[in-house]
This record gives C-alpha cells, sequence and structure tokens, in this order.
C-alpha cells in the first residue's frame, strides 16, 4: 500500500538560478529575484521549489562544481537572503530542496587543494592514482563530458579522477571521513530547515574497483561505480543517521538505472531514497548518446513511461530539467500546434502517478534556444562534444545541428518574464542570450490570457491537489499507437481517462466519460481528438472502454 505523503501531494517546481530573474542588474538570475517571484509560484500551485546548485563555485559547470557547501556563491546573494527565501518560502507554504551534489567537488575546494599533498589528512579524500607508465592513466574509463576523467597532477606527480569536467574531482567514498562530511552537509541545511536533497548522480558515488573498464562507446568503465552494493549501504546510513530525523524527502538523479536498480533505490522498506529520476524515456528519441537524435516515436516513449509506472511504486515524473532540450521543441511541435503541444505535455505530466517535476519556463511553454553559434553557447558539455565532434571530422553544419538537439542551454536561456527589453530577466546584459521569441512567449501574458499555457497547467495543478484518484490512484495503459496514448488512473470506483494526441492529425479514440478537462476547451467529448488533443475524461463506474 501507498502511504500517503506531503511530497507526493505537491507539485516539485525547479529553478536554475542563474535564468530565473535578476534583481540586481549583473545579468544573473539570483536568489533575491526568486524571493520576488514567489508569489507568481505561489499563484500558480506549486508546493516544493528545487534550487539548482547555488553554493559556492567557479561554474566550470554552473555550479554543478561545489567549492564551498556552506555558503552561497556571491553572484547569487548571501546566507542572509537564503534564510529569508526559506523563510518567505515557509510563509506561503511552499518547501525548499536544495540540490546535493556529492560525487565529487570543485578542485577549488579546499579538500582538494589540501589534498594534493600526497601527507595532508586530505589526500584519501579523492581518488588519486599513480599512471601506468608511458604517460597512461590508471584506468580505461571514459567521462560523462566527452573527455579523459584522470587528470594529472604535477603537484604530487598522481592522477585524479573525475567522472564529469576536469575541474570537478570524484570524492572518494572508501573513507568514512568523506562520508561524516556528508552527513554533516545535510544536517547544516536541513538545521537551516530546507526539506529535502534532489541528489545528484547519486548511484555513481562508490566506485567498487578502479580496474579497467569492457570497452563501451559511452561510460567505459561504469560497471565499476552504477548502482553498487557500497551505494545502496551509504544510502542507508545517511537515511538513517541523518534524513530519518527531519521531516524531509530525497530525490536521487539516477544514471543507467533498470527497473530492478530503481525499486531497490526506492524500496521503501530498504530506507535509500524516495524517489529517482530515471532517463529511459527521455533516451527515446536518441541514437547510442543524446547527440545523435532520432525521429520522436511516439510508441516507444510512451511505452517507456508505462513500463516504468508500473515498475516502481511512486515516480518522480519530469518531461524536463536544466539538461535536457525543451518539452515542446522536443516532444510537441513549437510552431503550428506550439499551445496545443506545450498543454497535451502538461496534461501528461500531471496525470502520471508519481510527484510531477516542472521546471521553469515549462508552463508558459518556453522553446528551445535560437542561438546561431557557438558563441552562444555557455555550457561546458557543449563545448567538450563541439571539439571532439571537430576532432572526428564531422561536418560543421552536423555538429552545429547536433547542438540545437541537445545542447543543455537549450534549457537554459532566461525565464521570459515580459515582453520588454531582455524579457524583463535583467537590466542589464544577461549572462546568456534570451530566445527572440520573448514578445510572443512570456510569463505576463499568459498569466493574463484564460487559455495560455500557464493557465491551463495551473488548472491541471489544482485539479490534481486536491484529487484521490490523480494523486494515489492505480495506473493501467488503455492504448498505445503511433499517434495515440491512453491510459487510466482509478482508485475505488472512480476513475480518469486520460487521452493524448501526439499527432496533428485527427484521429478516432472512442473512450467515455465526462470531459473534465481539454486543451481545446469545450465540456463533452466527442469520440475523436483533434491535432495535440488531450482530454481528461471521468468515469464514475468504470466500464471497459467500447474500443481499445
Ligand atoms: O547530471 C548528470 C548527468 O547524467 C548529466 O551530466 C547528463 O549525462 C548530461 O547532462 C546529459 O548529457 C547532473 C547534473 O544534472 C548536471 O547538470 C551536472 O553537469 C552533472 O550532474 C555533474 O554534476
Ligand atoms: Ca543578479
Amino acid at each position: 500500500m501507498t502511504q500517503p505523503k506531503w511530497w507526493k501531494e505537491r507539485v516539485v517546481y525547479q529553478i536554475y538560478p542563474r535564468s530565473f530573474y535578476d534583481s540586481n542588474g549583473d545579468g544573473i538570475g539570483d536568489i533575491p529575484g526568486i524571493i520576488q517571484k514567489l508569489d507568481v509560484l505561489k499563484d500558480l500551485g506549486v508546493g516544493v521549489l528545487w534550487l539548482s546548485p547555488v553554493y559556492c563555485s567557479p561554474n566550470e559547470d554552473n555550479g554543478y562544481d561545489i567549492s564551498d557547501y556552506r555558503n552561497i556563491n556571491p553572484e547569487f546573494g548571501t546566507m542572509a537572503d537564503m534564510e529569508r527565501l526559506i523563510a518567505e518560502a515557509n510563509r506561503r507554504d511552499i518547501r525548499i530542496v536544495m540540490d546535493l551534489v556529492v560525487n565529487h567537488t570543485s578542485k577549488e575546494h579546499e579538500w582538494f587543494q589540501k589534498s594534493r599533498d600526497k601527507n595532508s589528512p586530505y589526500r584519501d579524500y579523492y581518488i588519486w592514482r599513480p599512471g601506468k607508465g608511458g604517460g597512461k592513466p590508471p584506468n580505461n574509463w571514459t567521462s560523462f563530458f566527452a573527455e579523459d576523467c584522470w587528470e594529472y597532477d604535477e603537484q604530487s606527480g598522481e592522477y585524479y579522477l573525475h567522472l564529469f569536467a576536469r575541474g570537478m574531482p570524484d570524492l572518494n567514498y572508501h573513507n568514512p571521513r568523506v562520508v561524516e562530511e556528508v552527513k554533516d552537509i545535510l544536517r547544516f541545511w536541513l538545521n537551516k530547515g530546507v526539506s529535502g536533497f534532489r541528489c545528484d548522480v547519486i548511484n555513481v558515488i562508490y566506485k567498487t574497483s578502479l580496474s579497467d573498464g569492457k570497452k563501451k562507446f559511452i561510460l567505459t568503465g561504469s560497471e565499476h561505480y552504477i548502482s553498487q552494493p557500497g551505494c545502496h549501504k551509504l544510502l542507508q546510513e545517511f537515511r538513517r543517521e541523518v534524513l530519518d530525523g527531519y521531516d524531509c524527502f530525497t530525490v536521487g538523479e539516477t544514471v543507467f538505472v533498470t527497473p530492478q536498480m530503481g525499486r531497490d533505490l526506492c524500496d521503501p522498506e530498504r530506507k535509500e531514497l524516495d524517489m529517482i529520476f530515471t532517463f529511459e524515456h527521455m533516451e527515446t528519441d536518441q541514437f547510442l548518446v543524446k547527440w545523435f537524435k532520432t525521429r520522436f516515436q511516439l510508441q516507444k516513449f510512451a511505452k517507456t513511461i508505462a513500463t516504468w509506472q508500473a515498475a516502481l511504486d511512486w515516480n518522480a515524473n519530469y518531461l524536463e530539467n536544466h539538461d535536457q532540450p525543451r518539452s515542446v521543441s522536443r516532444f510537441g511541435d513549437d510552431k503550428t500546434y506550439w499551445k496545443e503541444s506545450a498543454k497535451l505535455l502538461l496534461t501528461m505530466l500531471f496525470t502520471l502517478r508519481g510527484t510531477p517535476y516542472l521546471y521553469q519556463g515549462q508552463e508558459i511553454g518556453m522553446t528551445n534556444f535560437d542561438f546561431s553559434s557557438m558563441d552562444d553557447i555557455k555550457d561546458v558539455e557543449s563545448h567538450n562534444v563541439y571539439r571532439l565532434a571537430t576532432k572526428l571530422h564531422l561536418p560543421r553544419g552536423y555538429r552545429w545541428k547536433m547542438m540545437q538537439r541537445a545542447s543543455r542551454d537549450n534549457a537554459r536561456t532566461p525565464v521570459q518574464w515580459d515582453g520588454s527589453k531582455n524579457a524583463g530577466f535583467t537590466a542589464g546584459a544577461p549572462w546568456i542570450k534570451v530566445n527572440g521569441n520573448y514578445p510572443r512567449i512570456n510569463m505576463a501574458r499568459q498569466m493574463a490570457e484564460e487559455d495560455s499555457i500557464r493557465s491551463y497547467c495551473k488548472q491541471l495543478i489544482a485539479l490534481r491537489a486536491s484529487d484521490e484518484v490523480l494523486l494515489y490512484g492505480e495506473f493501467s495503459v488503455l492504448a498505445v499507437t503511433k499517434e495515440l496514448f491512453a491510459y487510466r488512473r482509478k482508485s475505488g470506483g472512480k476513475a480518469y481517462t486520460v487521452l493524448l494526441n501526439f499527432s496533428e492529425k485527427t484521429i478516432p479514440a472512442e473512450y467515455r466519460g465526462k470531459l473534465v478537462l481539454s486543451n481545446y476547451g469545450g465540456n463533452a467529448y466527442s469520440g475523436s481528438l483533434k491535432p495535440y488533443e488531450a482530454a481528461l475524461l471521468y468515469n464514475e463506474v468504470i466500464a471497459p472502454p467500447t474500443k481499445a
């Protein structure tokens, strides 16, 4: 039986602070900027804010490279601002969740700087190894960011491991002192009043061995660190010794998980994580790696979603975040059916079983960037990949296509607040270009329009908030075709039938029920779906569908 919990009933809104709202005109979003927009978020109906990292960082990876876990990056404000944000959010019954990035630190973290000295007590905080001889690194592993994952350090004559960017050395979880440090960081923030953590790449933190990996197209070596028994043990320890003492939750960002690994990680009995972000549905439009996109195929996508709905008791549902292209550009149609398809995707997000995660700007249907060259792109991963693609002699036009489809900066353009200069994001020069479509796509306009994407989003959030069936009802698939994804949520004698037409055709979908919500409006369901139509039907008595 599913236990009711506040974090199952609320909607989480992810803020990428750099791009959210700039309060002081330096071109960088900040914490006072978030405080200024709290009423807008409250109005939307969100109950939790997850902040991408706001800690001190040299920004090699925009904050995912942390140099001090207990202080705020001055670009974003001060600790006093952070405390004010927590208090102001709580006053509005909004909880704050922090990003916990502890697979690695920044190389500028004091632990790492000390650890470069072979005799320092901090040496074992990181993973140092001598080379293999002949200038070869300690093993054949490859990194997530298209570069080597060992970096040679002159000072100590050894290499350190970094699964991500060069300036992000991995911590050594074989060292009990590192484990204690993490517990202290958790306590520090929980005592400040935060209500949980989004745990960055949490299932790779424990490296069982450093032997050579089986050669693979990507991530050679990953069998030595994905969801290892040592990782499960650590998660249980954090939970038992720290998290269980607070009213909080954790969502793990878990890479390359199978349904079985997922069940192990969030089994309530084992007490590790409360829920996980899985990636499989985000990989259904790619070939081997995200940079080689294939056409969006609803069948693959919907089946993957259905598989995970069945696999886990409670999912963390998302279609966007700061690492992924915009969903309307990717799974919908950001041109002719922009409004309809953005609403359709939101309908799915809020009617699947699990906690919905909305990413900033998704509620107004923000689209992929309209950049024209690599100079516009800031992301370290994109630049690494572009460099590698150049080395591999991929044609320039193709390289740019790769960026347009998959660069993380697609999601990192500033939130479009209004039709004024720079979309009202900043009074200065934005750190990254604003999408030129802001006069048409912006918050102010959509807050005023009754049938805007944001208004529809708000309606969905309100509907879900108090509805037992949408919150806790069972999920079952009714149909998956090339165009249609239909499913049912059911609890007791009540059910909803969710019909989603992911195509530009009008299609028959003969289901019965009282029309509760549709992105085309209306108050009765006709038995067919218009292009990108989403319909939510209510069924008092559950009858089998007239035709599946
Ligand atoms: O992402 C982990 C992760 O798997 C991504 O790096 C993913 O591989 C990539 O974005 C898609 O190509 C987390 C954070 O969400 C990301 O922003 C960080 O860069 C990364 O960890 C390192 O901390
Ligand atoms: Ca600022």
